[in-house]
């Protein structure tokens, strides 16, 4: 596809493996920049099935998870007519490229990720190889499709770049193969807080479910968990690097209505926790329930999801194909004629 300047239009590529829930931090962090970016550039948004391998599974309750995810990423907004939504495991060539740059990637690299060193901590009892190898499957996402840009969180950045060392590296061995990925990381909201924790990340696999907010959960429960919301031990709203709560609901509130976070301190500077804590599930509560509604309607048209999901697949591995049959050119594997 072209852009209106005849320009072939640059590629987006992003996903979100389904583990846990959606959480708001996910939406502000990646998903409310993939729905601006899908109307100007040719994007792939995928669910990272494969991903959510490296811990262990449930499978019914996996496979009833992915599809809610996929369904959660129709019901915020993201278009099937711009943008190609599909699962990573329809899409044999992830694995299959997956496995090509894993022989053009060094062990010292991945053992010093830090998201490895972290979930290592957390499964100490299952360090398994896809744990270690994680990053080379996102970079076999990414590359796949000749991707320009990556919108994620800022907890991403350390895993683009490995995509973009693999993709240097293969290109400088043979010639340019892939195109070198960017990151697309937004200044505010690149990472949203733990309501019970403002120093540490919101994360969709926290075990405290007052911890974060799901972008399909209930008004009631949106409102409480804000009521609840770790601040501190004062009563001014202000943006200051002393008070992390604080600045993580105007962060937060910033993102659902627009409004800069600056004047929503201004407003909110007098007011007290607690009626800004109010305000601010408020906007949140809003934002999310047009999303809740068409996600619940989705959610009864299975059909509909799957014709989606085909749809994608389809589209997806068209492109894959072009990009694994390169690779394996230029490698020098022998072609089947
Ligand atoms: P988990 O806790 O299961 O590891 P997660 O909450 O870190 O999950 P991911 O699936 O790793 O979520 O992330 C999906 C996308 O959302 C990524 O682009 C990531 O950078 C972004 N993201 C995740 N958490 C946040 C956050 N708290 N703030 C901003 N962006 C986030
Ligand atoms: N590892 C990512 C999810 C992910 C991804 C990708 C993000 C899998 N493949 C490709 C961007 C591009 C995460 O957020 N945990």
């Amino acid at each position: 596809m072209e852009n209106s300047n005849n320009q072939p239009k640059k590629v987006v590529y992003s996903g979100i493996q389904p583990t846990g829930i959606i959480t708001i931090g996910n939406y502000i962090g990646a998903i409310d920049n993939w729905l601006k970016l899908q109307n100007d550039y040719n994007s792939l948004f995928g669910i990272a099935d494969l991903h959510a391998l490296t811990v262990r599974q449930n499978p019914a309750e996996f496979r009833a998870r992915a599809m809610s995810f996929f369904a959660q990423y129709l019901a915020v907004g993201i278009d099937p007519q711009k943008a190609i939504i599909y699962f990573q495991s329809h899409v044999k060539e992830h694995t299959e490229l997956s496995w090509i740059l894993n022989c053009y990637t060094y062990v010292g690299e991945m053992t010093r990720m830090t998201q490895f060193k972290d979930k290592s901590q957390k499964n100490a009892d299952n360090i398994n190889m896809g744990l270690l190898d994680y990053p080379v499957l996102m970079a076999a996402d990414i590359l796949l499709y000749q991707t320009d840009l990556v919108p994620v969180g800022v907890d991403q950045k350390q895993h683009l770049e490995i995509a973009r060392d693999i993709a240097n590296r293969f290109n400088n061995a043979y010639s340019p193969t892939f195109v070198v990925p960017e990151p697309y990381i937004a200044k505010q909201g690149a990472k949203v807080f733990s309501l019970q924790d403002p120093t540490a990340k919101m994360s969709k696999s926290d075990p405290d479910p007052n911890a974060s907010v799901a972008i399909i959960e209930d008004p009631d429960s949106i409102m409480r968990k804000f009521k609840r919301a770790v601040t501190d031990c004062e009563t001014v709203v202000e943006i200051r690097d002393d008070k992390p709560g604080i600045v993580n609901l105007l962060t937060i509130m910033s993102a659902m209505t627009g409004e800069s976070m600056e004047s929503l301190a201004a407003e909110y500077h007098d007011t007290g926790y607690a009626r800004f804590k109010q305000a601010v599930g408020e906007s949140v509560v809003e934002k999310l329930r047009p999303i809740r509604e068409e996600y619940n309607r989705l959610m009864q048209d299975k059909a509909y999801l799957m014709s989606v999901a085909k749809e994608g697949a389809e589209k997806a591995s068209y492109l894959a194909r072009k990009t694994v049959a390169k690779v394996k050119r230029k490698i020098g594997l022998v072609e089947l004629k």
